[in-house]
């Protein structure tokens, strides 16, 4: 019995499908197959891409656990010519400053393998632009008062793995760009300021052309450890 002021809790069946044990790896298998070929890219296509895949991989990102369930995040969607050509702009503004000093060495050595500088015309170039927005606390019209939710950071980040995921198994290509600070994307976007740029996704087809650093993945027995 709930003697507390709170409303009692309501439960439903779980709707859970208990695969056999051939389908479960069969399935497993194949999801690690498609994600091993998932590639950051930076070469993008000006293709249109049809707006329901969007739709789809937000929904998916959208069933991502989050604290106490305030699914703490909001997906803004650019695909307004001017928006992104402002964005292009503000970006190249910050990276700039960062690539032209504001980031220290060790960290332009640890970039040089990815072959990034300060230009991003990706930005302008890719037919959707996906920016996160992370919400640190609710903000109750009436009072103004305000109210935290809680592991935002941790949800947010869990949600865009599934978008990145949600695209990638739908044909399309993603680059996680994390322009720094990224403060312009509320002001361009014209947003609350309950709500924290968190990245910003170009999604679209890669160019023809399309090339990607040679770099590798750290090996199961690098990243696994069982005790
Ligand atoms: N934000 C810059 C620099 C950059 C930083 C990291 I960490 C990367 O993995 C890649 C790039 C840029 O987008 O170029």
């Amino acid at each position: 019995m709930n003697h507390s002021v709170f409303p009692e809790p309501k439960f439903v069946p779980l709707d859970f499908v208990r695969l056999s044990p051939e389908e479960q790896l069969g399935r497993g298998a194949a999801f690690y197959e498609a994600m091993r070929h998932r590639r950051t890219v930076r070469d993008f296509s000006p293709a249109a891409v049809p707006f329901e895949l969007l739709e789809l991989a937000m929904r998916a990102a959208g069933t991502a656990p989050s604290g106490a369930n305030m699914q703490p995040w909001r997906f803004v969607v650019v695909r307004d010519k001017e928006v992104k050509r402002r964005i292009r702009e503000a970006a190249e503004a910050e990276e700039r400053a960062s690539y032209g000093g504001r980031m220290p060495e060790r960290w332009l050595r640890r970039l040089a393998p990815l072959g990034t500088d300060w230009r991003k015309p990706f930005l302008e170039i890719a037919p959707y632009l996906i920016v996160v927005f992370r919400i640190d606390y609710l903000i109750d019209p009436e009072t103004n008062g305000t109210e935290p939710t809680y592991y935002a950071q941790e949800s947010v980040g869990i949600a865009v793995g599934l978008l990145l995921a949600a695209l990638h198994q739908a044909g399309l290509a993603t680059l996680t760009h994390t322009p720094s600070p990224m403060r312009f994307l509320s002001e361009i976007l014209n947003r609350p300021k309950n709500e924290k740029p968190f990245v910003l996704i170009p999604v679209g087809y890669p160019a023809d052309n399309a090339q990607v650093p040679d770099i590798e993945r750290k090996p199961l027995a690098e990243i696994m450890e069982v005790i």
